[in-house]
């Protein structure tokens, strides 16, 4: 028996769009199976199938307007009967539209055997992947990984209760960009029409690399949903200098480079201070207990993060042989997918590069604070009776202002500053 698939309640909004359709023509679905994604000005929600059967006609198109009711598709019960209405408006009443907020302090997946009580539920952060097992992801996270050509069923999500997160789909995306050609991304930065520069002059154009793209699209969401507030200081580096000089001389197998030094520093001072140490989650903070430092790292293909794990186990000499390890598998092309994960913290240095001053970092999200680094240089300072000449690094530290105040960024700034100047704070 044919049924009409009607649009149900997606909680009220007036401005509804399709913005993606999941089933072809001839497909068999199950009642709770992904359908299509409605779009509204302020979110994402994925509509499940109300029938199981096959899709014998689709009503709407990418870009069509709907509202309650509007006709979506015609299905066929594969039993030949009727789908039970009861159980489409049970369905229906899972399928509110929530903002990504909302979205993020959801995580419980809906199954075909699992009816939710609230009438606020979420859409579904479930799906059935096409190997069978059940994959969890928000809307926007599946939004993001059909843009970026990611197979969600490849995951193992990091999040709670396995869901699958926007680091762990940027981790496998840039693995996968390592090793295959850029045709395959689509552009994820929202186009906006430009002027035909030609017009007034030459031009030439080039492609962003598969990584570019990728960063381009993650630095995007990080800049626009983060409330960045940078920190500026400086840390008295003479002695660390000089101490990392007598290092290096005394032996050849390890660089100690700065950067050695400064996770080192940081992963101290992030035991002092939990909340740059989170992640959160909603109206929650989730305080993590490990100390992973991210460190961003330059390549011809564009910006990678690389990341030792647990800092805070670790002496200065297995961390410069980590940072040398994993820059050059980056540069290589070659980091895996766990090398890029589980980060809690980033160092961003351009050090090495002659920058000057400070800069704003953007924070690596789901972290909420990034260390930016410039070259030091030798200053005069002032040590209460006459000006001396020291090495001074120019630290800049970004903070999500929802879960950092700037006073804690002060003390925190300040905390680091110190443990880079005299490296005995980092015992204490
Ligand atoms: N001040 C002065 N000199 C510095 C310095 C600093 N803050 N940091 C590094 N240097 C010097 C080093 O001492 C080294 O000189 P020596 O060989 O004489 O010791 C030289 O610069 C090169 O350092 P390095 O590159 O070998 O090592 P590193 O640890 O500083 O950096 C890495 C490694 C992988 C972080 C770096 O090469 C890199 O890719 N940085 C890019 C980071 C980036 O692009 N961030 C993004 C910013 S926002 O888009």
């Amino acid at each position: 028996m044919q049924q009409k698939f009607l649009l149900p309640d997606v909680g009220g909004s007036s401005s509804l769009s399709v913005a993606d359709i999941y089933v072809k023509v001839g497909d068999t679905v199950k009642q709770g199976d992904n359908f299509l994604m409605l779009e509204s000005d302020k979110a994402t929600v994925d509509l499940p199938s109300s029938y199981d059967g096959i899709v014998k006609e689709i009503l709407v198109k990418i870009g069509d307007k709907v509202e309650l009711d509007s006709p979506i598709a015609i299905i066929e019960s594969a039993s030949g009967t009727s789908a039970d209405n009861s159980k489409q408006e049970a369905k229906q009443e899972n399928t509110k539209l929530i903002t990504p907020e909302e979205n993020i302090v959801q995580p419980q997946p809906i199954s075909q055997s699992t009816q939710q009580e609230t009438h606020k539920i979420v859409a579904p952060v479930s799906a059935v992947s096409t190997l069978g097992q059940t994959v969890y992801a928000a809307p926007y996270i599946r939004k993001l990984a059909r843009k970026l050509n990611i197979d969600l069923a490849k995951i193992n999500g990091s999040g709670k209760n396995g869901r699958i997160t926007e680091d762990d789909v940027i981790a496998l995306a840039q693995t996968a960009a390592t090793t295959t050609s850029t045709s395959a991304i689509v552009a994820t930065n929202n186009s906006v029409p430009l002027p035909d520069f030609s017009k007034f002059g030459e031009i030439s154009t080039e492609d962003l690399t598969r990584i570019q793209q990728i960063s381009s699209a993650h630095l995007t969401r990080c800049w626009q949903t983060i409330p960045h507030v940078t920190q500026y200081d400086y840390a008295d580096i003479t002695e660390l200098e000089e101490y990392r000089k007598l290092l290096n001389n005394k032996q050849k197998d390890i660089k100690y480079t700065l950067l050695a030094f400064l996770i080192k520093a940081c992963c101290h001072v992030l035991q002092k201070y939990p909340k740059f140490n989170a992640s959160l989650d909603g109206n929650k903070i989730i305080y993590k207990h490990y100390y992973n430092l991210g460190f961003a790292v330059d390549t011809k293909q564009g910006l990678l993060v690389a990341v030792i794990k647990n800092v805070n186990n670790k002496g200065l000499a297995q961390i410069a042989k980590e940072v040398a390890d994993l820059a050059a598998l980056a540069r290589e092309g070659k980091l895996s997918a766990s090398d890029m994960q589980g980060s809690c913290f980033t160092v961003s240095s351009l050090g090495g590069y002659g920058a000057k001053g400070h800069f704003t970092p953007i924070i690596n999200s789901p972290e909420v604070a990034i260390l930016g680094v410039s070259t030091a240089s030798t200053t005069a300072v002032f040590d209460g009776k006459q000006f001396v000449p020291r090495l001074m690094l120019p630290l800049s530290i970004s903070y999500d202002h929802r879960i950092i105040d700037g006073a804690l960024a002060a003390q925190f700034t300040n905390a680091l500053s110190l443990a880079l100047t005299d490296l005995r704070n980092i015992l204490l």
